[in-house]
């Protein structure tokens, strides 16, 4: 099936929703019969990134090497879909520099206090409680996107209403 080799880069606070977005919108283009690739926390923080952590600097090299490693899925002819924090604007337009005209930024747009509420792996309390330094939202920034090209608040979303909102958005990128 033609298509175009983008890279849907999802860009959100820990718990806003993210990666179960990117999950069902790749489910999605698979079944429509794309080629797609997912890079998520599970994937890529445990083999890859192994050796990285939470500070800005390990942030930064974190994204760096997911932008190249969508660039290099972007080469094969798939659909790259990432699902990382990547909290810091700079980090993000590096990325974008990598990844070129392919990149589309998605920002997921539930606030943190419904991110908060939501606490699906107790981290935020962790955070609160001072058991995990630099946590996002809590003690470590997170730059929203000036201008994204598809921005998705899941607060009062079904997923399926997420997904087909997000879908509609990027057919224009796929041109459909
Ligand atoms: C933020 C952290 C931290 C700190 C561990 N800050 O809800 P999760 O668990 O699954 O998503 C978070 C994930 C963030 O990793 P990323 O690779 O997406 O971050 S970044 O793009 O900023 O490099 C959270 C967990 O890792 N986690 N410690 N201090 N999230």
């Amino acid at each position: 099936k033609g298509q175009k080799p983008i890279t849907l880069w999802f860009t959100g606070l820990s718990g806003s929703g993210k990666s179960t977005l990117a999950i069902e919108v790749e489910a999605r283009l698979f079944r429509e019969g794309y080629h797609t690739m997912l890079l998520d926390g599970d994937n890529v923080r445990h083999g890859l990134n192994g050796d990285l952590g939470f500070n800005a600097g390990d942030r930064f090299e974190n994204i760096r090497r997911i932008a190249e490693v969508s660039r290099l899925m972007n080469d094969a002819g798939l659909i790259t879909l990432t699902s990382f924090i990547s909290p810091y604007q700079t980090d993000r337009e590096k990325a974008k520099r990598v990844i070129g005209e392919g990149f589309i930024e998605i920002f997921v747009n539930t606030p943190l206090e419904v991110c908060e509420e939501r606490d699906v792996k107790g981290l935020y309390q962790k955070a609160r409680k001072g058991k995990i330094s630099g946590f996002t939202g809590v003690t470590a920034p997170y730059e929203a996107p000036a201008d994204p090209d598809v921005e998705v608040d899941t607060t009062d979303l079904s997923l399926e209403e997420a997904t087909d909102y997000v879908l509609k958005e990027i057919r224009r990128y796929l041109g459909q």
